[in-house]
């Protein structure tokens, strides 16, 4: 950290455009990260950007709305360096990652992702710290590093990174903790970072999930709640939602054109008590199927050729087996 906050003090104090980017659709933690870090290094006298490959996801946008702040789409990139945030991949930059790799402009990455194969050795400087649950961690002691005090917005949008990422706290580490205190001792305002993470629901989702809980069918297959529904859009979503609300294993498919697609989705219990592998039923079901498939143990989808009510038959005959209690 110290080698890293060295470099890149280093760079801004001789007055380098440096430019601070972060991946497509980006969430919170890229753009608090991105923006917090270019201001920084712009105190410490770099002339320094944040910018985002394509366009940010709509939680960022409230928060940056909520705090006042812009960041710039698909920059230019005339600048002496460029610092990746949150991006473990150049791929995830879209155009601008082949563009930095055309113009062999100078790069270093500080990420918390588990690094893409090839890039350590493209880049100018590499610091990848896994053990960190957001982005926004590791730019809050980087600041620290540089003795750079945060404004209470700096701190907000931070924290906004970290609630972000660490799914309202549920994956978050110790140490997140003592990030959120720092953060919040600067003046970070934890109720408007959290209302403006609040996306109201699409009304055309909404109306998905309640024709998929109503149109559900339930069957217990060997003492398991087993739930099967139809749906033409937001299938993933209605599987999901289907297991919150008390199902063991759901399933939610549709059909069109004669093809089908189906999406499961299913409880972690009965996945550690029958050792059911959703993505080995998906792959079975679109060989059947003639489509392709598969997915993890607990999330799974296909797609192939046929009716709906036959995939669904075949369905609930793999489960009878595949659920029996072994011996
Ligand atoms: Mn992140």
């Amino acid at each position: 950290m110290k080698e890293l906050a060295g470099f890149l003090a280093d760079a801004a104090r001789h007055g380098q455009r440096i430019l601070v980017l972060c991946h497509h659709n980006a969430d919170p933690d890229a753009t608090g990260s991105s923006l917090v870090l270019a201001d920084v290094l712009g105190q410490l006298g770099a002339r320094a950007q944040a910018g985002v490959s394509e366009g940010i996801n709509a939680i960022s946008q409230n928060i940056l709305k909520a705090f006042g702040r812009e960041i710039a789409i698909n920059p230019p990139l005339n600048a002496d360096l460029a610092v990746l945030v949150d991006t473990s991949s150049l791929e995830h930059l879209g155009k601008l990652g082949g563009e930095l790799k055309q113009r062999k402009l100078k790069f270093a990455i500080i990420d918390h992702h588990r690094p893409a194969e090839g890039r350590e050795q493209l880049a100018s400087f590499y610091f990848v710290r896994e053990d960190f649950a957001a982005e926004a961690e590791l730019i809050l002691q980087l600041v620290k590093e540089f003795g750079v005090k945060l404004t209470p917005e700096q701190a907000s949008l931070l924290l906004a990174g970290i609630i972000s990422d660490t799914g309202h706290f549920r994956f978050a580490k110790g140490h997140t903790f003592e990030a959120v205190d720092a953060l919040l001792k600067a003046g970070a305002d934890y109720g408007r970072v959290l209302e403006a993470m609040q996306l109201p629901d699409d009304i055309s989702k909404r109306i998905a999930m309640v024709k998929a809980a109503g149109r559900s069918e339930l069957r217990r297959i060997h003492g398991h709640l087993v739930v099967f529904s139809e749906l033409g859009s937001f299938e993933a979503d209605a599987a999901s939602m289907l297991v919150r609300i008390g199902a063991d294993v759901a399933f939610v498919g549709s059909e069109e054109k004669g093809g089908v697609r189906l999406c499961g989705r299913a409880r972690q219990e009965i996945l550690r008590a029958t050792r059911l592998h959703l993505g080995e039923i998906m792959e079975e079901l679109s060989k059947e199927f003639g489509g392709s498939g598969g997915g993890h143990a607990g999330a799974a989808s296909m797609q192939g050729k046929g009716r709906l009510d036959e995939l669904r038959k075949y369905l609930f005959k793999t489960l009878e087996q595949k659920l029996k209690p072994k011996e």
